[in-house]
Parts: C-alpha cells; sequence; structure tokens
C-alpha cells in the first residue's frame, strides 16, 4: 500500500505529478533497459527518516554525532553487498555510477593520463572517456568499438591498448548486448601495464546471480548503479578485492573528493536490495530476465525485425531500424503512443545524429518484475511489429489494445491512495 494522502493535502501539485507517473507506470510496458521496479520493502527504506540524516565519512568515523543506526544501515549494506558479490571492499556511497566511475578515475589517475574505453557510439557510456563528459576533459582518452558483427574485439583493443599505453582501462557497456570476458580484459590490462575498471552497472543483477562472469576476480576495480537488473534504489557502489589496495584511495575519492553527506535513505534502501538479491528468487528471476529477452529478440527476428548481433545474452537488445526506414526517434514516439516505452539508441556505425538515431534499445528487467514471462514476449514483438514494420493506424491501436490486454492482466500498483 503506497499513500499519498498526507502529500496530496499539503501539496496538491506534487501529489498528482506522481500520481500521474503511477498511472503512467501501471499503464506502460516499461522497456527502458535501465530501469526497473523496486519493491515495497525498498520504496519504504527510500522514504525513511534516514533522509534526515548528514553522516559525511564512514561507519565508526563520522564527522556528526547521532550516527549510530547509520552506521547500521551502512554496515549492513557494505556487508551484504560483500557477500553478494564476493569482494571483500565496497563502498556504497556513491550517489550514481558516474560518481562511481569518476571516484576510480579520480583515486587512480592525474589530469592528462590516458584512459581507454568503449566509445559512446559503440555502446559504452558517457563517463568511460566521452568528450562532454568529466572524463574526456579531464584525461587523454582512446577508443574501441565491436567488430562489424557487433562482438567486442580482444584482438582489436590489445592492438589498440598497446598503441594507446592508457593508465586505465574500462570495460562494461550500457548498449552491448553480449557477455563480457573480463578475464580477458584483464590479461589485455596487464600486458599494457594498465589498471582494469569493469563498469557493471547494467548487467549486475545478472553478475550477482551467477548467470554472467563477475568481474571481481580479475577487474582491479568494479563499479555498479544499483537501480537496473539490480532492482534497487537509484545510486551507486564500487567494489573490489584485498589484492587490489586502493580501498583506502576510493573512500577519500568519495568522500570528501568528490561527494559531501551520503543519501543514508539510499544507503538503506541499497542493504535491502542486497538483502533481497542474496535471496535463491533473485536467481530465478534474474535467468527470467534473459530468458525474456532472448525469446523478444527471437520472436522480433521471426517477424523480420533486425536485431543487432543476432539476439543477446542478456537483459537488452538493440532493433536496427535502418532496414525498415523509420529513425529511432519516430519509434520511440510511436511506440509510446501504443503504451510501450522505451529509447532511441545509435547502432554502432550509425550515421543519423545521437537525437534520431537508426535504432531503439530494449530491455526486459522491469517487464520480469511485473511477472511477464516468455509467452507475453511474442504478444509485445507482435506489438511493436505493428507498430514500427506496419505503421497503420489501425496497426497503432491494436498494438495499444495488447497492451493494455498486458498491463491489466499484471498490475503493478493496485493500492496506491
Ligand atoms: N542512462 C543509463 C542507461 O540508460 O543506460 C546509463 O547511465
Amino acid at each position: 500500500m503506497y499513500s499519498y494522502s498526507k502529500l496530496a493535502a499539503a501539496d496538491p501539485e506534487v501529489a498528482a505529478a506522481i500520481k500521474g507517473e503511477v498511472d503512467r507506470e501501471n499503464s506502460h510496458l516499461e522497456m527502458i533497459a535501465s530501469e526497473n521496479f523496486v519493491s515495497e520493502a525498498v520504496m519504504s527504506a527510500l522514504g525513511s527518516q534516514f533522509t534526515n540524516k548528514y553522516a559525511e565519512g564512514y561507519p565508526g568515523d563520522r564527522y556528526y554525532g547521532g550516527c549510530q543506526y547509520a552506521d547500521i544501515v551502512e554496515n549492513l549494506a557494505r556487508d551484504r553487498a560483500k557477500e553478494l558479490f564476493g569482494c571483500e571492499y565496497v563502498n556504497v556511497q556513491p550517489h550514481a555510477g558516474s560518481q562511481a566511475n569518476t571516484a576510480v578515475q579520480f583515486a587512480l589517475l592525474k589530469p592528462g593520463d590516458t584512459i581507454l574505453g568503449m566509445s559512446l557510439d559503440a555502446g559504452g557510456h558517457l563517463s568511460h572517456g566521452c568528450v562532454a563528459n568529466i572524463s574526456g576533459r579531464y584525461f587523454n582518452v582512446a577508443n574501441y568499438g565491436v567488430n562489424e558483427d557487433g562482438y567486442i574485439d580482444y584482438d582489436e583493443i590489445l592492438k589498440i591498448a598497446k598503441e594507446a599505453r592508457p593508465k586505465l582501462i574500462i570495460c562494461g557497456a550500457s548498449a552491448y548486448p553480449r557477455k563480457i570476458d573480463f578475464k580477458k580484459f584483464r590479461e589485455i590490462a596487464d600486458e599494457v601495464d594498465a589498471f582494469l575498471l569493469a563498469d557493471i552497472a547494467h548487467i549486475s543483477g545478472l553478475v550477482a546471480a551467477g548467470c554472467h562472469m563477475s568481474p571481481i576476480p580479475y577487474a582491479h576495480v568494479t563499479t555498479s548503479t544499483t537501480h537496473k537488473t539490480l532492482r534497487g534504489p537509484r545510486g551507486g557502489m564500487i567494489m573490489s578485492t584485498n589484492d587490489f589496495a586502493v580501498d583506502h584511495k576510493i573512500d577519500k575519492a568519495i568522500f570528501p573528493g568528490l561527494q559531501g553527506g551520503p543519501l543514508m535513505h539510499v544507503i538503506a534502501a541499497k542493504a535491502v536490495c542486497y538483502g533481497e538479491a542474496l535471496k535463491p528468487e533473485f536467481k530465478v528471476y534474474a535467468q527470467n530476465i534473459i530468458d525474456n529477452a532472448q525469446a523478444l529478440s527471437g520472436n522480433l527476428m521471426d517477424r523480420g525485425i533486425k536485431v543487432f548481433t543476432g539476439g543477446t545474452d542478456n537483459h537488452l537488445m538493440l532493433v536496427d531500424l535502418r532496414p525498415l526506414g523509420i529513425s529511432g526517434k519516430e519509434a520511440e514516439d510511436k511506440l509510446d503512443e501504443a503504451g510501450i516505452t522505451c529509447n532511441k539508441n545509435a547502432i554502432p556505425n550509425d550515421t543519423s545524429s545521437r537525437s534520431v538515431t537508426g535504432g531503439i534499445r530494449l530491455g526486459t528487467a522491469a517487464l520480469t518484475t511485473r511477472g511477464l514471462g516468455t509467452a507475453d514476449m511474442e504478444t509485445i514483438a507482435e506489438a511493436i511489429k505493428l507498430v514500427i514494420v506496419d505503421r497503420t493506424t489501425e496497426a497503432k491501436n491494436e498494438a495499444k489494445r495488447m497492451v493494455t490486454e498486458l498491463t491489466e492482466r499484471y498490475p503493478l500498483y493496485e493500492n496506491v491512495e
């Protein structure tokens, strides 16, 4: 039960916006690959009195009084995260994944050092060296991409690394549908004497569940968000092992280097999320995400829709719209009108601008949380086809009807007042 009645009495305008968002989430199929729905327990911790508390510093070493419960909850988060990912060091204070990556760069590098990351166009992230991000402004950046088939080419990355001589190699992506071999990345990093940062923001739930290789034994440092496949509150985290003694530097890079007071209500919610992910049901959930993604990509391809790399190993896929003559922007808008939320996304070697793009990115983590299964993926593939291939008003209306049937069959928030 979520009750906003007191908020509605105090501030009807904000309450109305929240109601609009609840209605939108209820009535749409959420297919943005980086989004998910948190449990009531996570939401409850997020809305707790910890939002009132300043706790600059770390458990046992704070700059404010009254931190005894903040210490308990941050230690719970740290201990559970260590157990979940099998790491010996964790910092749960980063406000987001970007801050986690920036802190690692701040801890390990000096301005002007060279970093090697996956290019944004190939599926990398802004904080991996994009010129518009602080990582691209403060460091000298070299990029790797994907081969013609859309896969990471480890031999090519080694070649680039030998030329660029980076001090830090970043692996991990925001729009890469295939498995990543972290062991190979570490071998490349060792060959050029670089640090390896693995950013598992997208796949951390799949890693925690054992469905994908864990980077923890290979990367010097691993970062993640907590709100994507891990299904926790919006936030970031940094992990490492004892073999790599950077913890002190990274703690200092987060606070006081980059952030002030930790968001203790978010850290409480992270503790709840890690606790949920430690339960056996989470392994089933993670496998279901992958099964749904593979069922969806197969059903799209059966309908003549091109899925980049011919499928997926994880929770997301890139649909290449170029053969259909519809842009990513147009597809995103039309799908939204039919009740399907997704985002336009560049396909590697896309010639259209970033605000138009030749593709869309689809994810199944939120759908899976909602309870949809592989049989429903056929219905969704058909609805998508009606919108982006058939493109008539009748087809869009039929897609909308199919979406409504699914959203009503799998209600999300039934008790919101
Ligand atoms: N904005 C996230 C995504 O959609 O993948 C990455 O930070």
